[in-house]
Formats: structure tokens, sequence, C-alpha cells
């Protein structure tokens, strides 16, 4: 396990030298390959681009001492590229690249940190699939999800949606239609994203249309009661992805809270205000993107000092990277989908509600 004063040290580091390091980097490879077509100003340009994301996952994975995320993030990049023309050996290369130029420019200790979350991200590069497999479904809504997407990708919004309306009569339904379809429905789109099958703009489409659906069939079916409790949803900075804290919101609804939704990318003091004024009985942060790690924990401890003893839920693709993660945040639960959340917030109101019973006894 690394030592915490040496993860500060070269997360400190990797955030001080970052354009000096990526800028040789970038000159390596360009100037490597002079007579080639990746010498031209754009393509230069790009690998500029690509250069600064390899360098924020690993700051990230450094930030977290998870080098699981930086290699988990090289296997899925290396099928972005190679589905656009780039192969995986010239990613290797690029990694190999940074490898030396972060050598050379770190001093010894700090360089043995992070070298350890190329070193593995190189060692398993070739592990990662070439072709990540189709996103199943619940069995029993395979072919509803097939019909969906089969609409999305006609650009058929108001068949897509009128395709989950006809379904939802209650509760559990709706559940269902989230969990079962438009779930792995957004996760299909981000796949065929990945392996360069559809443009950013379908997939801007099809998130609209999972919005709008969202929004549609959270008001088809009422909460069947009230539990007279305020929840509050929120993303960090740096954080845009907001389809599965609506997604926990609608949930929420439907089980009696009265849900608040922020959005995302929400800067740290307004949030806080925002919270102070609602006084909810749970908050829930949603994070996504590794890159946003350290503004959650910011967040979260800004939240913690303002409002002592409120219980904080964190949820999303990068709180699923596991306990060490989560709590790492400084957050008090995790729940790893919609419905799992619903039975934590109940606990952990409980679990307020004896405490504050204790407290008063004292
Ligand atoms: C749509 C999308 C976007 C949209 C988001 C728009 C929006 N309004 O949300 C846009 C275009 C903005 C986007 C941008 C990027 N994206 Co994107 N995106 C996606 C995509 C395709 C779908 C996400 C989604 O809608 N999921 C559906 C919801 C329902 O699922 P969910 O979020 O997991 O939510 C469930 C649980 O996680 C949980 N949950 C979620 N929040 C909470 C909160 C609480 C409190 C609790 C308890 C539970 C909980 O409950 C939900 C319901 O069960 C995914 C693909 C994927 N495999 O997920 C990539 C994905 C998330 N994106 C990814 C990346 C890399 C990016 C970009 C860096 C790409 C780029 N090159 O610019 C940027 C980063 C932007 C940023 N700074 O945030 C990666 C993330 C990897 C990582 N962890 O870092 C993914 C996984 C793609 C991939 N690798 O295959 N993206």
């Amino acid at each position: 396990m690394t030592d915490y004063r040496q993860t500060v040290k070269a997360v400190e580091f990797l955030s001080d030298h970052e354009e000096e390091i990526i800028a040789r980097v970038v000159e390596r490879q360009c100037s490597a390959s002079q007579n080639s077509p990746w010498n031209t100003p754009a393509s230069r340009q790009r690998c500029l681009e690509d250069n600064r994301f390899h360098f924020h996952y690993l700051t990230a994975s450094v930030s977290a001492a998870r080098p699981q995320i930086f290699a988990d993030y090289c296997g899925w990049v290396k099928v972005v590229l190679s589905r656009r023309g780039i192969a995986e050996a010239h990613l290797k290369n690029n990694l190999e690249q940074l490898r030396s130029a972060l050598l050379k420019a770190a001093p010894e200790t700090v360089a043995d940190v992070i070298v350890g979350h190329l070193d593995l991200a190189i060692e398993r590069l070739s592990m990662y699939p070439n072709e990540p497999q189709p996103i199943p479904a619940g069995k029993a809504r395979s072919q509803l999800l097939a019909d969906y997407l089969q609409r999305i990708l006609a650009f058929d919004s108001e068949g897509a949606i009128h395709l989950l309306q006809s379904r939802a009569s209650d509760a559990r339904s709706v559940i269902d239609l989230y969990l079962e379809v438009l779930q792995p429905a957004q996760r299909e789109i981000g796949r065929l994203w990945q392996i360069n099958s559809i443009s950013v703009a379908v997939e801007h489409y099809a998130t609209s249309v999972a919005e709008r659906a969202l929004q549609i069939l959270s008001c088809a079916v009422a909460a069947d009661k009230s539990r007279g409790l305020r929840v509050l949803f929120l993303c960090p900075e740096g954080e845009h992805h907001c389809v599965g804290m609506h997604m926990v919101s609608s949930l929420s609804r439907l089980e009696g809270w009265d849900p608040y939704v922020i959005g995302p990318n929400t800067p740290l003091n307004s949030a806080v205000d925002f919270v102070t004024q609602v006084q909810p009985a749970v908050i829930g942060i949603s994070i996504t993107t590794f890159m946003a790690l350290s503004s959650t924990r910011q967040l979260i401890a800004k939240l913690k000092q303002a409002l002592p003893g409120l219980p904080i839920l964190v949820g999303g693709y990068a709180a699923n990277m596991g306990e060490e993660v989560w709590r790492s945040l400084g957050a008090d639960a995790y729940a790893p989908d919609g419905l799992s959340a619903l039975a934590i917030m109940d606990k952990l109101v409980a679990e307020q509600r004896g405490a504050t019973r204790t407290d008063s006894v004292r």
C-alpha cells in the first residue's frame, strides 16, 4: 500500500508539471514520425488532447492509489483509438514515452509511485478486449431493449418514448423500465460510440431522449405514500453525467421521498449554500468520471463541515470502483444502483434517528 504522504506528493507533482510533461511527450511522439501523416498541425493537436486525457486519468488513478483505474482507462481508450485508425502499438509507445518523461522529471520517490500505475497499464494493455461485448438486458426485457435502441438509432424519439410509456403501469414496472431498459440502453450507446459505430451527436441524441423518457415516466405513476423526507441529489464540479442521478431521484419519488435535484457540475460553495437551505434528510452525490474524484472529496468535506451528521450517499460509475475509493471520498455510504440506493437511504435515516435519540438521552 502506498504511503499517503507519497500519494499527496505524487499528485502535487503531476498537477504542477502537467503541461511541461505533456509537451515533452507530444514532441517526442510527433518528431518520431516526422515524415508520417502524424506530423501535421491537426494530428499534433489531437495528440495533445489525447495526452491531456491520459494525464488526467493517470492523476485520478494515483490520487485514489488504484492503478487499476488507469489500466481500465487504457483498455477502454485502446478500443476508441484502434476503431479510429490508431493502433494499440501507438498507444503503448505513447504510454512508454510518458513513463520515461516522468522518470526523468520527477524525484525518485514520486516517480516510483506514478510509474507503478503506468507499468500496470502497459503490462495489461493487450489483455483488454479489442471488441467489447454488447450490453445485455435482463432476460425478460431483452426484446424491449432491442426495440427501444432500434427506435433511437432510427432517430424516432417519439416512438422510443411511446414504447416505454405503454409499459408503465405501476411503480414496479417503471423501476423495471429504468433498470432493465434505459440503463443498459445508455451503456450500449456508450459502447457503440466507443467502437465508432455512432457519432457523438447520436450519443447526445440518445441521452436527451433518455432524459425526456425519465421525466415522462417519472410522472406516469403516482407515489402511493409520502415519507415527508427530503433527499437532495447533485454532481460535483467537473461531473457532467447526470442521467443516473435523475433516475435515482425519480425512483426515490416513487418511494415517497421528496427529491431535490441540483444538477451536473455544481460549483462547490453554491452547492453547500443550497443544501443548507433545503436541509435534506440525506444527500446523494453522483460521480461517474474519475476526473471528478478530487472535487467530490472537497465537496463532501465542505458539506460535512457545514452540516455535521447529515448522511452522504454516493453512487455512479466511479464510485463503483470499490469500498476503498468511495470511503476515501469521505462518504457515509454507497449504492451500486437505483434500487439499492432506496434501501440504503432508509437505513441512513434510521441510523440518524437512532443517533439523534441517543444524543438527546445523554
Ligand atoms: C451519456 C454519456 C455521456 C454524456 C452525459 C450527459 C448527461 N446528461 O448525463 C456526456 C457526453 C456529457 C459524456 C461526457 C463524457 N464521458 Co461519458 N458516458 C455517457 C454514457 C454513454 C452513458 C451514461 C448514462 O447515461 N448511464 C445510464 C445511467 C442510468 O447509469 P449510471 O450513471 O451508472 O447510474 C446508475 C448507477 O450508477 C447509480 N447511480 C448513479 N448516480 C448515483 C448517485 C447516487 C447517490 C446513488 C446512490 C447511485 C447512483 O444508480 C443509477 C441507476 O441505477 C456512459 C457509458 C456507460 N457505460 O455508462 C459514458 C461514460 C460514463 N463516459 C465516459 C467518459 C470517459 C466521458 C468523457 C471523459 C468523454 C470525453 N472524451 O469527453 C466525458 C466526461 C465529461 C465529464 N467531465 O463529466 C466513461 C467514464 C469512465 C470513467 N469512469 O472515467 C463512460 C463509462 C464511457 C466508457 N468508458 O465506456 N458522457
